[in-house]
């Protein structure tokens, strides 16, 4: 290990859908954050640990930054706002094909990012994001002005979080103005987070995927049961979809148990992969009223600490 080893902790910060859960992703060469076209996929705070042998890097994937009420929502900013504190570096993520095309949304979306980003005076570096969904790149031009008026302090790095470009130019410049330090982490470990806690994001990813628009919002996904049977390379696992209404506990289970079967098949293949193991996955859904406003149950989840 050489003497200038950099360690620090870097925060992905943005509103909904900016592609930060893609970008880690994309650093660590799979997937430890969920990702889907929908607001509000990451709840909780997912970090990812990309070591070299120069370097340790912990991202802090964070639910995206946006105005909303309720207190499944107050748990999900604030773990956003406690990533930036604990960061090193930020990176700021924004969607810039959609304020290419909709320049209007640009400042009122941003605006939650804007100040306390500022106000932290770290390192930072924003990450124009989408740009292989621009065509015409003269659309880019004022996107990229608006966003230097946003945050006057920052570089700016087009990038492909999805494609990869301009990724590696982030990363470097990111790494570059890390503290030194030794790693804190074994060089092979990906996530800080659990692995009942992915094996229960995966089941809420494919969730998310299976409904409709609104639905997924109300559900969560806790793990039952994990027990694993070595000598067969086997692990068994029960979690629970948690809705708050009966009629969505019927378009979860769908026509017949076909949806929900469809949530298990795809949740169980991806488990595997990500295990190395042959897994039993059993799935029940429960109707569990008000749960995004029981902060006993948020806490249960790993929500609001
Ligand atoms: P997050 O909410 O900020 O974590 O965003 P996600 O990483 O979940 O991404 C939201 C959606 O945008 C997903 O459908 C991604 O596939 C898509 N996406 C993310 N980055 C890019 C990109 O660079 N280009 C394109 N075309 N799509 C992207
Ligand atoms: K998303
Ligand atoms: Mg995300």
């Amino acid at each position: 290990m050489s003497e200038e080893y950099k360690f620090g902790w870097v925060a992905l910060i943005g509103p909904p859908n900016a592609g930060k859960s893609t970008l880690m992703n994309h650093y660590l060469g799979q997937k430890v954050a969920i990702v889907s076209p929908k607001p509000q996929t990451t709840r909780n705070r997912i970090s990812g640990i990309l070591s070299d042998e120069n370097s340790q890097v912990v991202f802090l994937d964070t639910p995206g930054i946006h105005r909303m009420r309720g207190k499944m929502n107050r748990f999900l900013l604030d773990s956003a706002w406690e990533a930036l504190g604990n960061a090193d570096a930020i990176v700021v993520l924004f969607d810039a094909a959609l304020y290419a095309a909709k320049p209007h949304l640009m400042e009122q979306e941003l605006a939650p990012v804007v100040k306390p980003v500022n106000q932290s005076r770290k390192k930072l570096f924003v990450a124009v994001n989408k740009v292989d969904k621009v065509k015409d790149k003269a659309k880019l031009l004022p996107v990229m002005e608006k966003a230097q008026e946003l945050w006057p302090e920052a570089e700016f790095i087009p990038v492909s979080a999805l494609k990869g470009d301009g990724a590696d130019v982030l990363l470097e410049k990111v790494i570059e103005t890390l503290p030194e330090g030794a790693p804190m982490f074994p060089e092979d470990q990906v996530s800080t987070v659990p692995m009942r806690f992915m094996a229960a994001e995966t089941v809420r990813e494919k969730l998310f995927m299976s409904l409709q628009q609104e639905l997924p919002y109300s559900t969560a996904v806790e793990i039952e049961f994990w027990t694993e049977e070595p000598e067969r390379n086997l692990v068994n696992i029960g979690a629970i979809i948690y809705t708050t209404k009966k009629n969505h506990k019927g378009m979860i289970i769908g026509k017949g148990g076909q949806n929900l079967k469809k949530i298990g098949t795809q949740a169980r293949r991806e488990l595997e992969e990500m295990l190395e193991m042959k897994v039993m996955l059993e799935l029940w859904v429960k109707v569990r009223e008000g749960w995004t406003e029981d902060v006993g149950f948020l806490r249960s989840l790993g929500l609001g600490e």
